[in-house]
Formats: C-alpha cells, sequence, structure tokens
C-alpha cells in the first residue's frame, strides 16, 4: 500500500492518548499548536513535481526516556526547566509521519512494549521467532536496552534519536574497548546511520532536526503581518532555564545589560530565593507559546555556554533575534567536559557559529568585556531579518524523511529473507554532496 500524504493530523490524536505524562501534554500541544502548519506543508508537497512513491509502514515510536524511573525524572523536570529539546523532536517526528502517511503506534511503557512485539517479559535476549508488527521502530538509548531485551538481535534494525550523536569510534565494542573509548551509551554496534541527531552535526550519523518556528512566513501567507514588522523592543532574553546555567555568568550578562533590558524564563522552585542578578526581569519558566510571544519582542538571545545548542536558539533567529553565546576555547566534549562523559562522542559540533554565522549568530570571549560590548553595539547597528534556515522548516524535515524512508524501501532492506523483520538499516541520506564536509559553507548544508 502506497503512503498518502495527510491532510489532517487527527490519526495522531488518536495515539496520542489526553495522559496525565507532563512530556506527553508537551508533545501534544506543541502538535496541535503547530498542526495548521504541517498540514500546509503536506499540501505543498503533494503540489510538488517530486512524485516518490513510499510504501506505508507500520512504525512504532517507543520513547525509552519516558518509562519507567527514568521516565518519571524526566517527566517531574518537564515543568521545572528540565531538557525540552527531544520531546520537541519525538514530537515533530510523529507529526511528520503522520502527514507523510505512515500507521503509528506511540509509547511509553515497557508492559505495552511486550504485548506489542509479542515478547514476554523476562523472556530474556532470546530472539523471538514470531513475524514483527513494524516495519519501521524510532526508539532512543534508554529504549534500545529494552528493545535488546524483549527482541535480541532483531533490535539492530532500528532508528535511534541520539541527539549528540554517536561516533563510530564508540559505537564498536571491540575497537571502543582497545582504543579506551569508554562510554555510557555506545557499542551497541549498529550502522552509524542508524543514530539520528538533531543537528546536522556529522555525516556518520543521519540528520532527523526537528522544526523551528515560521510564523512570519504563516503570517504573510495569510496576508498579514510582512517579515520586517516585528516590532522589537530593547530586550534581550537569556536562554537557561535553570538557576544554575547561570552561575559565573553575570559578569557577561552584566555587560549586555547596560544596552539592553534582560529577560530570563528560569524556573523558580516555591519557596526559594532567586539567586539571579537583580536587574533580571524574570518571567519563570513561560508555556512554549508565551516564550515564543517574548522571543517576538526581543533583540538578541543570549547563549550562557549551556545548555548546548538546542531548538531555542534556532527558534529565536527564526523570530527575527541575534543568538548571542560564549566562544568555547578549547571546544568542549568528553575529554574536558563533564556533560559530555560517557556521551559516545568527542565532536563539538557548532552549528549556530559555522552554518547560520552572521549577521544572525555572534560568538564572543565571555571573559572579554570590550568583545562582548562591542558585539552588542554592532547588534544594536544591525537589521536582521527573521531567518529559518530550509532543513528546520516542515517541509525540510517531510521531504528528509520521506527521503530516508523511500531509499530504505528502494535498496530493498525492507523484507529479511523469509522473515518480516522491522528494518531500515542503512540510511541512504541522498548522495554524499548534501553532507557537508568540515568549514563548507551553509548553503552547501541545506535540504532543499
Ligand atoms: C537542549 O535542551 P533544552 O530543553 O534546554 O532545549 P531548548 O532549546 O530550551 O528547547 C526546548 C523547547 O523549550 C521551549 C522552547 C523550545 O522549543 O520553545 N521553551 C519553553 O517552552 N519555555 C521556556 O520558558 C523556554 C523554552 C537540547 F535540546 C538537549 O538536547 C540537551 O540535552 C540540552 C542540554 O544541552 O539542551
Amino acid at each position: 500500500v502506497e503512503a498518502m500524504i495527510r491532510d489532517t493530523l487527527s490519526p495522531l490524536y488518536e495515539v496520542i492518548s489526553n495522559s496525565s505524562s507532563p512530556a506527553v501534554k508537551f508533545i501534544r500541544s506543541r502538535v496541535e499548536r503547530m498542526s495548521e502548519r504541517w498540514t500546509w506543508a503536506g499540501k505543498r508537497m503533494k503540489q510538488s513535481r517530486n512524485k516518490t512513491v513510499t510504501p506505508q509502514m507500520k512504525v512504532l515510536l517507543y520513547l525509552g526516556a519516558l518509562v519507567g524511573s527514568v521516565g518519571q525524572r524526566l517527566e517531574a523536570t518537564v515543568d521545572r526547566g528540565g531538557p525540552l529539546g527531544e520531546l520537541v523532536q519525538w514530537a515533530d517526528l510523529s507529526a511528520c509521519l503522520t502527514i507523510l502517511g505512515h500507521n503509528l503506534t506511540f509509547s511509553t511503557s515497557q508492559h505495552q512494549l511486550h504485548s506489542l512485539i509479542g515478547a514476554a517479559p523476562g523472556q530474556g535476549s532470546c530472539p523471538i521467532q514470531r513475524p514483527l508488527t513494524f516495519d519501521l521502530i524510532y526508539t532512543d538509548y534508554h529504549g534500545l536496552a529494552h528493545l535488546h531485551r524483549a527482541m535480541g538481535l532483531a533490535f539492530q534494525h532500528y532508528q535511534i534519536l541520539d541527539s549528540f550523536g554517536t561516533e563510530p569510534a564508540f559505537n564498536l565494542a571491540s575497537y571502543a574497548h582497545i582504543r579506551g573509548y569508554k562510554t555510557l551509551w555506545g557499542s551497541w554496534g549498529l550502522q552509524p546511520l542508524q543514530y539520528m541527531t538533531m543537528f546536522p552535526h556529522t555525516p556518520d550519523n543521519s540528520f532527523l532536526g526537528f522544526v523551528s518556528e515560521e510564523v512570519v512566513k504563516k503570517e504573510v501567507r495569510d496576508g498579514g503581518l510582512k517579515p520586517e514588522s516585528y516590532k522589537k523592543d530593547r530586550i534581550a532574553v537569556v536562554y537557561g532555564k535553570q538557576e544554575y546555567m547561570w552561575q559565573g555568568k553575570s559578569e557577561y550578562v552584566e555587560v549586555i545589560s547596560k544596552e539592553l533590558e534582560i529577560h530570563g524564563t528560569v524556573y523558580q522552585p516555591p519557596g526559594q530565593t532567586s539567586s539571579l542578578p537583580s536587574f533580571v526581569k524574570n518571567h519563570g519558566l513561560l508555556s512554549q507559546e508565551n516564550f515564543l510571544q517574548l522571543l517576538r519582542r526581543a533583540k538578541v538571545f543570549v547563549g550562557l555556554g549551556f545548555p548546548y545548542e538546542g531548538p531555542a536558539p534556532v527558534e529565536a533567529i527564526a523570530l527575527g533575534c541575534v543568538f548571542l553565546q560564549p566562544r568555547f576555547d578549547p571546544p568542549h566534549s568528553s575529554h574536558n567536559n563533564d556533560f559530555y562523559k560517557g556521551k559516545p562522542t568527542t565532536r563539538q559540533h557548532p552549528y549556530a557559529e559555522q552554518f547560520i554565522a552572521k549577521p544572525y549568530v555572534w560568538t564572543v570571549d565571555m571573559t572579554n568585556r570590550t568583545d562582548i560590548r562591542e558585539a552588542v553595539k554592532s547588534i544594536l547597528k544591525t537589521k536582521v531579518k527573521p531567518f529559518t534556515p530550509p532543513e528546520f522548516t516542515c517541509l525540510g524535515m517531510l521531504e528528509r524523511v520521506r527521503n530516508y524512508i523511500t531509499h530504505q524501501a528502494q535498496i530493498g532492506l525492507l523484507q529479511h529473507g523469509a522473515r518480516r523483520q522491522p528494518f531500515v538499516s542503512f540510511l541512504q541520506p541522498m548522495g554524499a554532496s548534501l553532507w557537508p564536509p568540515a568549514g563548507a559553507s551553509a548553503v552547501q548544508l541545506r535540504w532543499i
């Protein structure tokens, strides 16, 4: 059966339950907020001359990070400034696959996983022999371990959401062991292309991405506001939802505060007094909708060095902000940084700095007041228009994901011998030329 582009997301609302989980609620409300843009992009895709035929897939989305005790910990931080970047990706992937016409099952329960794939809990790593229900499974590193336990070897055939990527050196257990590439997560021996990243970090893995704001285009489409008519106030919003992210950065933020009013969206635990500098106007953690409203008014979005690039800087640039961030010298990696320790990569990938670059992105020496001051002054003199890299639009993501799925089908990897297995191992990322060698220009990176 051919996958037919849908003009509605209702099949997705049926599978994402009205859950009380804050994470699932975040995903659902994001999908609902963006539904009009998704259906519009689906229509555009239908009209395009590229009539790629893709077989309809039964797809399982197994969000391992939301399962069990790991899941409870993550759920507890969703409304308190914890990481939302991966939830953004899950939301956008599920919307994307639904518009592309595939049939989705969405699960955050290990118990449900066992009933879905037909293995009894406690079956250990014994590979099951029954035909499997799914053509394609997306999961994350946590989910991979569950699938491995439930399905043994068949686990090799899945797509793994892995925001920072997995370097081949960490992927093969024997090599990693000899070379001392210690990692909590790697050594699964998968095809490196099965790892799907948040940014187009490396040609070794696959770039899944997410969708940024494109509100401007929508408004133009509806005959409303033009991009230039975003009215900017003289304010900067700081990227950092928890207080600890601001520690040691007050001087840097203070220099910026001489030119711009500083706003924060930092979660404030009830009963605790704020340790933020007194000049900061803190809104507390905002709903995504209100956060984006604030960015529309802001001139600058200020990175603190942590979080590392997630969706927010791309959204800010799409809403007409300039992104100002500190430079890391030397670059951060698992060799010199606790956050990366145990992660299966030694690479740092400065997407915003290298691929979006000036006039949208300014990278400064945080310890040099003059450098910061001059950057802010230049930013204030520069007019920038809202900018969304095409790879972070709904249409860009639809085309990219459809291409992954189509190429896998075309090279015949969906049928494994007599036994039908869920598969999509060797992704063919549309020819190597689309992937930037180190230092390539942003243009080469663009998907469409
Ligand atoms: C990144 O995770 P974060 O959750 O810190 O990523 P953000 O860039 O903040 O993006 C998550 C979403 O949170 C929204 C915002 C983004 O779409 O619109 N948001 C909000 O709803 N309310 C607010 O007050 C502020 C933002 C990254 F994605 C992860 O992979 C990393 O693990 C993490 C650490 O580097 O950083």
